[in-house]
């Protein structure tokens, strides 16, 4: 095998000089600007300062089509992942071939200008079955390719101005060369990166100082911070927690350094890229675990790819990506010898206790606020996780009532909110249809656009609750399923969400007519009423559903407040 040592020489940015920057920054105020998405930032800030190269700016259309159907670009090179612009067919429209076109962050400030050479429309479903390895939306980067990126893709070599602004963590922020430069410093010659998006537990500081042993190398802990898996651990609290392993590491052989990557759940493609990225930043050696990237389940409940499909493509290329991988033994707890021990090693094992909690074991002892032991993690990393991931009886949560109009949802939400109020430990909001129609959705009315941009705005402000660990309960008509289901999404990113339909008939309604609305809709003095002149999906798979005929309110409340202790969110 060949001698690998770290590549100390500066690689190529794509930076021009401050002086420059500062003429271009002028002169772009003239040009088309683009504002980048999310994903975009990322992608621009590795092809600045050098984490995506060879490339020089983003695919045009001939390097695009190499990559999505053997990985390269047309030059020959090996590049696995397709770094595209893609923009809305109205933007496309606007553009010429050959035009300069500013690249601007969410805020408007003026990142790179991009020379447009290329502008066509990707057949997505071919790049989803080629890279990602199915036309499935379950998959993170499918979805986001089909539901959230735009039709044209825009190709051309970029200019960078300057770096997109970190507010957070500045100190653990390294370009490559940055990076380089550090090795050279300590003259580490040798380098395993330890690529990750989760908290690291005592399973991964094990097998990294068994890499970092077994290569003779330095550590890199690399975590990406950019975009990972949706539902992740926020990067912040991952940060806190990596900060506090590494004090467990011997400071002088081991770094940890944040990596803006936006990942795309690519699995083996995605270990390739991820080793071609590692290099650049300096590294020798690259850690390829047990489903690298993998982006969980298919619509069909399976796996995407196979187990080891991704350090089989890095085997494959190893050579080209220059990065030796040191594939990942799965690290599991040995009760009799108290320490971790790769799985596939173990010789005894019927006569010892084999320990190993999984991931998502893991979430769920946070969520129930169970033990987790310390042979599993560190004390300070379990303390940030659950600071973070309160257990559900600490969380935020949305209760949403839905039925038609004098069901008894106010009544019932209002009951609710009382018992809520007297078990105390967190805020109650009640956001009644009425309050809110007054409050927030004065200038609404009952068309289907108004009702679902009333619905839309309960829904935000409820996530907002949830988000900050108080309790929301909603109590609006709420007619059309798919919105509740938008809504529910919303929430769900923070809390649970408790849908309780408020089933009382159509008949019941209009027979007990509270306000004497349903006279006036009969009478068709008003337009549009639910139930009468207006549709109500009735929720199919609501978390509860209420009969109101012929039930005390104080019985309905209890039933909401016995199903949310049934979930855990309230202590009995
Ligand atoms: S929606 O569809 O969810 O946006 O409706 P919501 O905000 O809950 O408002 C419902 C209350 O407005 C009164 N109202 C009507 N309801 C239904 N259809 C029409 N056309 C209508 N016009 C006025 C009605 O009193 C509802 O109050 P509740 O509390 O539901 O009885």
């Amino acid at each position: 095998t060949k001698l690998m040592q770290s590549n100390f020489a500066p690689i190529p940015e794509l930076f021009v000089s401050y002086e420059s920057a500062q003429k271009l920054k002028v002169e772009a105020a003239d040009l088309t600007s683009h504002d980048l998405t999310p994903r975009q930032i990322c992608d621009l800030e590795l092809l600045m300062n050098g984490g995506f190269n060879p490339l020089k700016g983003f695919l045009s259309e001939e390097d695009y089509n190499g990559v999505v159907e053997n990985m390269r670009l047309a030059d020959g090179s090996l590049w696995p992942m397709p770094i595209t612009l893609d923009v809305s067919e109205d933007f496309a429209e606007s553009v010429e071939i050959g035009q300069d076109i500013a690249l601007r962050d969410q805020e408007g400030v003026i990142l790179a200008t991009m020379t447009v050479t290329d502008r066509w429309e990707p057949n997505k479903a071919r790049e989803a079955e080629k890279v990602f390895g199915a036309d499935d939306d379950a998959h993170p980067a499918v979805n986001y390719l089909h539901n959230q990126a735009g039709k044209i893709y825009l190709g051309g070599p970029v200019v960078g101005i300057q770096q997109p602004v970190h507010y957070d963590f500045k100190a653990r922020r390294d370009t490559p060369n940055e990076l380089r430069a550090y090795f050279r410093k300590m003259g580490w010659h040798k380098v395993v990166a330890f690529q990750t998006r989760n908290p690291l537990h005592r399973a991964h500081q094990e097998l990294t100082f068994r890499a970092a042993r077994e290569a003779e190398a330095n550590l890199l802990i690399h975590p990406v911070v950019g975009m990972t898996k949706p539902g992740d651990v926020d990067h912040f609290t991952r940060v806190r927690c990596y900060e506090a392993v590494l004090d467990q590491y011997p400071a002088s052989t081991t770094n940890m350094s944040l990596l803006n990557l936006a990942m795309r759940m690519a699995g083996p493609r995605e270990a390739v890229w991820h080793g071609l990225i590692r290099k650049n930043h300096g590294c020798t050696h690259f850690i390829v675990g047990r489903d690298h990237a993998g982006p969980g389940k298919n619509s069909a409940g399976e796996d995407f790819y196979g187990p080891y499909d991704a350090q089989d493509l890095f085997r494959t290329h190893e050579e080209e990506i220059g990065l030796k991988m040191v594939d990942f033994k799965h690290m599991v707890y040995v009760q009799e010898r108290a320490q971790y021990e790769p799985n596939d090693e173990i010789e005894d094992r019927d006569n010892v206790t084999i320990l190993n909690i999984s991931g998502t074991e893991l979430r769920r002892r946070l969520a129930e606020g169970l033990e987790i032991p310390e042979w599993f993690s560190f004390p300070e990393v379990v303390a940030e996780l659950r600071k973070t991931k309160p257990p559900r009886s600490k969380q935020g949560f949305t209760v949403f009532f839905t039925g038609f109009s004098g069901s008894g949802k106010s009544t019932i939400a209002n009951a609710l909110m009382v018992k809520l109020m007297e078990m105390g430990g967190r805020p109650v909001t009640l956001l009644d249809g009425d309050i809110v129609r007054k409050n927030l959705s004065s200038e609404l009315g009952f068309s289907k656009e108004h009702r679902d941009l009333n619905i839309r705005r309960i829904g935000y402000v409820a996530s907002e609750i949830t988000k900050n660990g108080g309790i929301a309960i909603c109590a609006p008509i709420a007619p059309y399923a798919t919105t509740r289901r938008a809504v529910r999404e919303d929430i769900e990113q923070f809390g649970a969400f408790v849908e309780v339909h408020v089933a009382t008939s159509i008949e019941e309604c209009e027979r007990r007519d509270r306000k004497g609305l349903y006279k006036l809709a009969r009478e068709g003095k008003i337009k549009e009423f639910t139930g009468i002149s207006d549709p109500y999906n009735v929720p199919e798979n609501p978390e509860l559903r209420l009969e109101t005929e012929n039930t005390e309110v104080d019985h309905c409340a209890h039933q909401v407040i016995l199903k949310l202790e049934s979930m855990g969110l309230i202590k009995a």
